[in-house]
């Protein structure tokens, strides 16, 4: 087998390995985790995803966000520091810093593991007047903890964590998420969560294979970032996208079906996979709130469900818990 001189890797790069090695040498479902969709590439396609007809998730989103900022800021204490987990762009999060900037001096915090998605959101949002924006380049625990620190006596901080990303963590994973970042705010402080809900299958299934093939070519784009980061040789015209609602974990599953029996070899991860006939690999998993089942959420993991709003055209719910 062809081992490659791993010394010389940065450890973002290693970790990508190691994982890329664990997923994939599991016993039974191999799997990779969904983070690595969004390198360059996989970042790209997200955008385009987002804005495709048949995925309403985004502008759902935004639609709720746009009419109900000014609800948002009366419930919200001040002074506020601002904290996104995952900013992105920052493109919806302007309707809450224009509702916001009319109450009382405002610091607005985006965390990011990606150093260009910070600066185009410092781009997008730099000229909101009256906000003071500092990006932070750090996981989102980390970066939560940071801004934490710089509070000053009687602030309170509003944590943002829109699009449904919660959705991609494994079963139970949510919850424990949420305790963490409960665990570093204090009583008063609040958390505005952007959760996809449950709705029809056929609605569902459009949105995550879409007759255009770019949910599949942002499916497949992993095997791509293995093959240009790792030196792997997965040949992408012998794996399908696979799209299939999960109902015991009401989760959208993407996979990537094996069209053969075939091995790949990954250098970099001094690796070698098998994978049979229509084997697959598990990419990702997005959950499918209800209603009921968020407030349960925010009260298993120390807040209070102070208010929900819900887009009608879509079923998403932007929830905001308030730290008890
Ligand atoms: C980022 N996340 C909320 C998206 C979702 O819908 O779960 C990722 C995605 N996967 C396929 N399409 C979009």
């Amino acid at each position: 087998m062809l081992l490659a001189n791993t010394s010389t890797l940065d450890a973002a790069t290693l970790q990508f390995a190691a994982d890329v090695r664990a997923g994939l040498d599991r016993p039974g479902q191999k799997e990779l985790p969904s983070k690595y969709f969004y390198d360059a590439v996989g970042s790209s396609l997200f955008e385009a995803i987002s804005v495709m007809p048949e995925y309403g998730l985004t502008r759902a989103d935004e639609r709720v966000l746009r009419g109900h900022s000014r609800d948002l800021a009366r419930l919200v204490p001040t002074p506020l520091l601002i904290c996104e987990l995952g900013s992105g762009s920052g493109k919806k999060t302007r309707w809450i810093l224009e509702a916001l900037r009319e109450k009382e001096c405002i610091s607005y915090y985006p965390i990011e593991i990606s150093a260009s998605a910070l600066a185009s959101c410092e781009r997008e949002l730099g000229q909101v007047d009256g906000i003071t924006i500092l990006g932070i380049e750090r996981e989102y625990l980390d970066g939560l903890r940071e801004v934490a620190a710089r509070r000053a006596q009687g602030a309170h901080l509003l944590v943002l964590f829109l699009g449904s990303t919660i959705g991609n963590f494994d079963s139970g994973a949510d919850r424990r998420f949420l305790e963490s970042v409960r665990q570093t705010l204090i009583p008063g402080d609040c958390l505005l969560l952007g959760a996809d809900l449950v709705k029809p299958l056929d609605q569902l299934l459009a949105a995550y294979d879409d007759p255009a093939g770019v949910t599949a070519a942002f499916n497949l784009n992993m095997l791509a970032r293995i093959n240009r980061e790792l030196d792997a040789d997965f040949n992408l015209r012998q794996f399908e996208h696979v799209a299939r609602f999960n109902g015991s974990t009401s989760s959208i599953e993407m996979h990537l079906r094996s069209k053969k029996p075939q091995t790949v070899t990954i250098p970099r991860a001094e690796f070698m996979v098998q994978l049979r006939e229509g084997e697959t690999i598990w990419t990702e998993s997005s959950h499918k709130y209800s209603v009921a089942e968020l407030k349960i959420l925010a009260a298993a993991s120390g807040f209070e469900c102070k208010e929900q709003w819900i887009d009608q055209e879509w079923q998403f719910a932007e929830s905001l818990f308030m730290a008890i």
